[in-house]
Parts: C-alpha cells; structure tokens; sequence
C-alpha cells in the first residue's frame, strides 16, 4: 500500500478492529472507504456493495469474536471490506484475478469465510446449519447471516426463517437494506419497511421501549420478554403488518448502517439476546463515493476505473454481446407476436430483457431473485395460451432444476429458457461459470436444446424456439461480444434437430457446440497445416441429436472429437457418446470439455488456455487422440487415465 492510512495501515486482522477505541472506527471506516475504491479503481470488481457494507463490517468484527464467532455473508460480493479486515488487504489488488483472491467467499481463502457464496439468499440456510451443529456439539459462539434486501426476494430465505423460528435457537439476522438488488429491488415488503423508517410515532416509541429495556440489564430476561410484548404491540398498531416476528424472530431496527457508533451498539445490545433476532440496517449501496451513490446500478460491479470521475475507459466498439442481440430480437419477436413475454430474476440489465422493459413494460416480469418461482411462474403462463421467455443466467437455472423438470417438461409446455452467460464466465469464477446446463438439462424428456455458434444464429435460434410449440426449449450462448457479423433483417426458423457441416475432411470429424464452433473451425486451420485435414460440424442441437449426420459420421471417420463448454460428464459429447454405444459403432469418441472439476476464476482467455480450449489447444488435444491411435496404439489404457 503506497497510501497512508491512519487506522488502517495498523489493522490487518479482526483483532486488530477490537483493540480500537470507538472513536478510531470512525476513522477506520474512512480509510477502508478510501482502500477499496483505490484498489477497485485498479482492479475492477464489484464496488456498491462493498461501500454499503463498510460501517457493518467494522462493526461486526468489532463487537464479535471472529472467526470463533461466524459471519455468514449472503452473496458475498458485498464483502471486500470484510476481506480487507480479515488478513487480505495486501492481496486485495488480485481480486477476481488468475490465481488472486475470489471475488465472492471462499472457505478455502480464509477461516473467516465461513460459507462459500456466490448465489443469493443462502446465508440464512447455513448460519442454522451451523447453529444445530453448535447446539449438537455442544460448543459456544454467535451465528451472524448478512442478507441483503434484493436477497429477501429469494424464497430460501424464509424457509430458513421459518425454520429458525421453529427451533428457537440463539442467531442473528442483519438485514442490510439498500433498497436494491442489482437492479430496483422488486421487494414487495419493502413497502412496509419505507412505511416502519417514515413513520416517526412508531420510530419514537419503538426507540423509548429499546432504551427501556436495555437499562434494565438488572432484570434480566424477564423484562426483556414483557418489553418485547409491549413493543411487538405498538408494532401491530402502527405498522402494517410483523412478518419477521410472525416468523419468530425479534426485529430491532431500522438503524442507520452508515453511523458505526450506532451499530456498534445496537450490535453490543443484541448480541446476547436469545433466541432467533433480526437487526433490521438501512444503507445506501455505492455510499461514500459520488459516481456509485449517484449511478448505483452501473457501478454495481465495475471494470478499472478512473477514481475522480469513476469513468471506465471506453472500450473500443466491438461487435455487439449476446446479451444485446437477444435482448433486441426478444423485442423484435415480441413486437410480431402479442403471446411473447419475458421473464427474469433479478437480471433485466444482465439478460437484455431490459429492451422489453422498456418496449413492452406490460409484458415484462421481474420476479426478484427467485429462479424457481420466475420457471413455474413461466409455466403457469403457458397454461393460458402466453409465450414466455425466461432469461436467466446458466449459473442460476441450476436452482429450477426441479421447476423446469416437474412444472414445465412433465406438462409438455411451451416454455423458452434463454441461459445467458453459459460456458466460462471468468473473473467470477466457480460460482458463476454456466458449467453445467447441457448436462442438467440434456437429460429432461422432451426438452430441446440448442446452442448458436455466432449471435445471428441466436436471433434464428430464438425464432425457432419461438415457433416450436411442442414443450419446453432451451438456447445457451456465452457472455461477451458476438463475431460483429453482418445480420439480416428477419429471421430463419431452423430445422430441429439439423446440424450444420462447416467443412470437410478425411482424418477426423469435430463436432462442436455454440461457442466451441469458432474455435473448433481455428484449430482445424492450425491442423491443416500440420497435415490432418478435419470436417467441422456446427451441431446446433444438442437434443435432439442429429442422428442422421451422426451415422454419416460414424461410416466416414474412425476418430470423433466433440467439443463444448459444458462439463465433458453427462454433456454433449457424453450424448455422442451414448449415441455411439447404443448401437455398438467401432467409432472412437474422444469428449473435450470442462473436465469433471470446478473451475476456479481468471480471464476468459486464461482459463480456456488452461483447460485446452484455444484453437491451439484443441488442436493439440486433437493431435494426440489422432497419435495415439496412429501408433497402433493397442493397448487398452486404464480407465483412470482417460475419463476427464
Ligand atoms: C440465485 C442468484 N440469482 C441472481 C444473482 C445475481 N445477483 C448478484 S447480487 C444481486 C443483487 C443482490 O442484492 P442484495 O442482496 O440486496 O445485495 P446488495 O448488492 O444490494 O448489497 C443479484 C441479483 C445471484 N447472485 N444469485
């Protein structure tokens, strides 16, 4: 750190927080302010969050023991200044990077990430995990979950509620409330909370009933008790309504999130209350820094920034992403057909269904941060004669496996998924990366699914999707920039099923998929020149299977290459493979992939590089499956050796 900074230079971990005076917090939150825009400014990353959260995250390790006592962080992109307090200031400058610190929480980067996070609304699931598991070992220490408002939109948030209720247990809820998801948040409770923060009477005798009961420690908790009757009285009074105290915790709050003093204390107050308590916190994301509090949204996570104007070079004008030719077509399509209408959780912005939005608001749902509810919500939708489109990231369609399997396939409805950001995400790592949809979904009787290999087939994908109304459909693309190829106006309804041949060759055939077309066609150039010629297939399908090429394939080649972003297990190529089995073809298949890891976070370049998914890597990956078959190699190898 080149910077001076007064309390912080002398602060590296949570011990270090404790052993200030009140009045050094202060100034400790002014310095991890500063910190972390320096460094974000540099490395890019998420910021809003992290700024809304940097008084809570003083004040939490401050009052608590941590790591004996846990903080368990919802999301966790709200938690760099937890990360600056916790021993990794020094490498806070590799954030997201190669080989750097995650950009989320990560159990394996440090004992006081006490729950990995990446997707919204778990915390308060596992803060009571651990605290049956306390209670079964017998042991003594605090539980803290940290959710966000935008995060109370998930369901799995009040089922942990309900049962946190339940068991009575002793655990802690703060509520970190900025009114914001990543987008405006589309919490209906929040009606109530702006209600409970403008209504001074009930704030007035709210704040009295609180003194009362904390000057009267003497008496313990039987006082405490009556004074909660009283105060959950008043609240029925004046408020429309307790869902938290209905659910069986204790609401404290609301407390101004950016006066540390004041959490501090109210911290110190309920730390030892029993039983399950919710310490309500309003804060303002992106606080401390003009260009965040004044565009909230779009500093929400950043690339490199200039720290005076909070500007990001512009980037030279590629071709447009795959998010914006969606979002566009989605338009187009929904101006043709008055059925069509887009759904997203949380992500208008980050699907493009924002153009909806804006074109269409009436048939535009945002349904907060609740994939499962936004995929039956669809289904009921198609029920009634509506086309709908749920965009949602690869990532985060993991959570509707059941939705999509029981509410939408099983009823043959027409339902269109549009996974966004599917494949290798990068800087947000293991998380994030759309790893997995072809295998979970590839396995869903009826579902069809395609996959484009440049962002003009996308828009014909989504024409076909549209046009298919046999049962459910889904389209994966990748994040970031399209090919800036030429598109024509319309669209072109594809054969289902159809695979594309981009080349002929003789010493092997690579079947690609979506983004792994680009790269599959590189590096049979690359191997052309090395003398092993090869046909590219774009397969566009991956379910169904083009059955017929594929048995053109099999009477043609020896050695079959598939290539994909999708985990190699129960992916694409596993289905050619399968394909090929059943019908006991002597054809080798050789799967290229995402082996059967979790990939951690880099560039995108860095981690294709990795996992031999360049031109140059495919190539190579394909030369030795060539070689070692050239070598008369007849030796079985064991299997340990080959399965990816
Ligand atoms: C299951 C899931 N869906 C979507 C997202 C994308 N996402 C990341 S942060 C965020 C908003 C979270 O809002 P909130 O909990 O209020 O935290 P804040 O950023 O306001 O601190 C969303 C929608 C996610 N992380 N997980």
């Amino acid at each position: 750190m080149e910077h001076k900074y007064q309390v912080l230079d002398n602060v590296n971990i949570p011990e270090d927080v404790r052993k200030l005076s009140e009045a050094d917090l202060k100034t400790l939150c002014a310095d991890v302010r500063d910190f972390l825009i320096e460094v974000v400014s540099k490395t890019g990353g998420h910021l809003g969050a992290g700024l809304g959260a940097v008084e809570l995250s003083v004040a939490l390790h401050y009052v608590f023991d941590t790591p004996k006592d846990k903080l368990v962080w919802d999301v966790g992109h709200q938690a760099y200044p937890h990360k600056i307090l916790t021993g990794r200031k020094d490498r806070l400058h590799t954030i997201r990077q190669y080989h750097g610190l995650s950009g989320f929480l990560k159990r394996s980067e440090s004992e006081y990430d006490t729950f990995g996070a990446g997707h919204a609304s778990t915390a308060i699931s596992a803060a009571l995990g651990m605290v049956a598991a306390r209670e079964l070992n017998g042991q003594r220490y605090k539980v803290v979950a940290i959710v966000g408002d935008g995060s109370m939109t998930g369901g799995m948030v009040y089922e942990g509620m309900n049962n946190a209720g339940i068991m009575k247990k002793d655990m802690i809820v703060i509520l970190n409330d900025n009114n914001m998801s990543i987008a405006p948040n589309v919490w209906a409770i929040s009606n109530y909370f702006t209600e409970l923060i403008a209504n001074p009477r009930y704030n007035r005798l709210k704040a009295n009933v609180y003194e009362l009961t904390g000057k009267l420690d003497a008496w313990g908790d039987r006082i405490r008790r009556v004074a909660a009757r009283v105060e959950g009285g008043i609240k029925t009074i004046v408020t429309p309504g307790i869902l938290f105290e209905a659910l069986g915790f204790r609401y404290f709050g609301p407390v101004n999130g950016h006066n540390v003093s004041q959490l501090v204390h109210i911290l110190k107050e309920v730390k030892d209350l029993p039983g399950p308590i919710l310490v309500h916190v309003t804060t303002e994301k992106g606080k401390g820094y003009k260009p965040a509090e004044e565009d909230i949204q779009k500093l929400h996570g950043v690339s490199p920034f200039d720290k005076v104007t909070g500007v990001s070079p512009k980037k030279p004008g590629g071709p447009p992403a795959y998010t914006k030719v969606f979002g566009q077509a989605v338009v187009e399509l929904a101006g043709a057909d008055p059925t069509i209408v887009g759904v997203t959780a949380a992500m208008p912005d980050g699907t493009g269904l924002d153009q909806l939005q804006a074109a269409f608001p009436q048939r535009f749902y945002d349904v907060g941060i609740a994939e499962q509810h936004g995929v039956t919500f669809a289904a009921g939708l198609a029920t009634e004669g509506c086309t709908p489109i749920v965009a949602i990231y690869s990532t985060f369609l993991q959570r509707a496996f059941d939705q999509i399997i029981h509410d939408v396939a099983l009823q043959h409805l027409h339902v269109i998924f549009a996974l966004d950001r599917a494949g290798l995400v990068g800087a947000d790592g293991p998380t994030h990366h759309g790893a997995f949809d072809l295998s979970y979904l590839r396995m869903i009787p009826g579902m069809v699914i395609m996959s484009p290999k440049n962002e003009a087939e996308l828009r014909d994908m989504l024409y076909t999707a549209v046009q298919y109304k046999e049962g459910p459909v889904a389209l994966r693309y990748p994040r970031g920039n399209g090919f800036g190829i030429s598109m024509r106006e319309g669209f072109q309804q594809l054969p289902i099923g159809k695979a594309e041949t981009l080349r002929h060759g003789t010493d092997a055939a690579l079947l690609a998929v979506g983004a792994m077309v680009d790269p599959a066609m590189r590096a049979a150039g690359l191997l052309d020149a090395r003398g092993i010629t090869c046909e590219v297939v774009n397969m566009r399908f991956v379910k169904p299977l083009d059955l017929e090429l594929l048995e053109s394939v099999a009477a043609r080649f020896s050695s079959v290459v598939t290539i994909e972003d999708n985990v190699v297990t129960g992916g694409f190529g596993s289905a050619v493979a399968e394909c090929y089995a059943a019908r006991q073809s002597p054809v080798r298949v050789k799967r290229h992939g995402i082996p059967d890891q979790f990939i951690a976070h880099g560039s995108p370049e860095e981690l294709q590089a990795e996992l031999c998914l360049t031109p140059a890597g495919i190539a190579s990956v394909v030369q030795e499956f060539l070689k070692a078959r050239e070598a008369g190699n007849v030796q079985i190898p064991p299997l340990a050796s080959v399965v990816p």
